[in-house]
């Protein structure tokens, strides 16, 4: 009998959940930066082999409530812990184990609704690379035994892929028995210009500062594939909240955007395997963090709970 089954992958924003999804993977289904809060919805990614079938939900990090944007990330957090048949806290052991007085803080969202959930939960300790004693992370594995006595911990690092091989075994082995729900070769659901929409967003993150990440959203004006010439033409618009921020996009003489501009389209010609022209332009739209009608239309505001 095949194994199938959801996997929700949820933690503190940082934390490495991104990162590990591409790597269990082995290919890029959900972007990752340096900064905070990167992932803003459901992202699946789908690991088939052997039988089994994992249906991996990235989600938006943990946070505060601040306003409509941060609670529908909220909420997708909800709900894919809600469909989920195994749950993956992630978290970043590094953090921990210098600054273990951040730990129940950061997990205080999810830390009682997980000590009672009856689910096979695996939590991974990220980034175990960035520290050479293996022992500084006891304390830390002590803390979270007591927090959640049923859950198996599993240090790794997504970023050198140490543990993961085991990691996909334990997963596996987590999963219902049931039958593969989505074919084979399919490892991601979701949509090419969602793909698209998102490795701007990536680029954005990676080159502005401060607040300005967090004021931007990208949607496809317009998508052509011309017969003739196999280039496909890609009109996209980045909003932003402000108007000073709408000139930090751009940049002394365009220069950010320009690079901004290329970086994602060097990645878009290796996700649509052809040619591309990407034109990027930008535009304020006060207040759209807040805008409920402007999040469903790009694609951000999920069923409403
Ligand atoms: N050294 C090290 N860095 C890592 C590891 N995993 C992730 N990172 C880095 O941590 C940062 C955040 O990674 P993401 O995958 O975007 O983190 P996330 O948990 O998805 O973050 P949000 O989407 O913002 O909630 C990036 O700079 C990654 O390169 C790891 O195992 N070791
Ligand atoms: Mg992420």
């Amino acid at each position: 009998m095949s194994r199938c089954g959801r996997v929700a992958l949820l933690g503190p924003p940082n934390a490495g959940k991104s990162t590990l999804l591409n790597a269990l993977l082995g290919q890029k289904v959900t972007i990752v930066t340096p900064k905070p809060q990167t992932t803003r919805n459901q992202i699946v990614g789908i690991l088939t082999a052997d039988g089994a079938q994992a249906i991996f939900m990235d989600t938006p990090g943990l946070t505060q409530v601040r306003g409509r944007l941060s609670r529908t990330m909220i909420q997708a957090i909800w709900e894919s812990l809600r469909q989920a048949d195994v749950i993956m806290p992630v978290i970043d052991g590094n953090l921990y184990v210098r600054h273990g007085e951040l730990l129940e803080k950061d997990l205080a969202p999810v830390a009682d609704v997980l000590s009672h959930d009856e689910r096979p939960m695996l939590v991974v300790i990220n980034k175990v690379d960035l520290f050479a004693d293996k022992s500084l992370m006891l304390p830390l594995l002590e803390r979270l035994q007591a927090m959640w006595p049923r859950a198996e911990l599993f240090p790794a690092s997504a970023l050198t892929r140490d543990g993961l091989e085991e990691l996909r075994t334990l997963v596996s082995q987590a999963l219902p028995e049931g039958e593969l729900e989505f074919p084979e070769d399919q490892i991601s659901t979701a949509p090419v210009r969602f793909m698209v929409k998102e490795i701007i967003r990536e680029k954005l993150f990676l080159h502005l500062r401060q607040e300005v990440p967090y004021s931007v959203a990208v949607d496809i004006e317009s998508w052509e594939e011309s017969a003739e010439t196999g280039q496909t033409v890609i009109y996209a618009v980045i909003y932003v909240a402000k108007p000073m921020h709408k000139a930090m996009v751009i940049g002394h003489n365009g220069a950010t955007i320009k690079q901004i501009g290329t970086e994602a389209r060097k990645e878009i010609v290796e996700l649509l395997e052809g040619k591309v022209h990407l034109e990027l332009w930008v535009k304020v739209r006060e207040h759209w963090t807040e805008d409920v009608a402007f999040l469903r239309d790009i694609g951000l505001l999920g069923e409403e709970l």
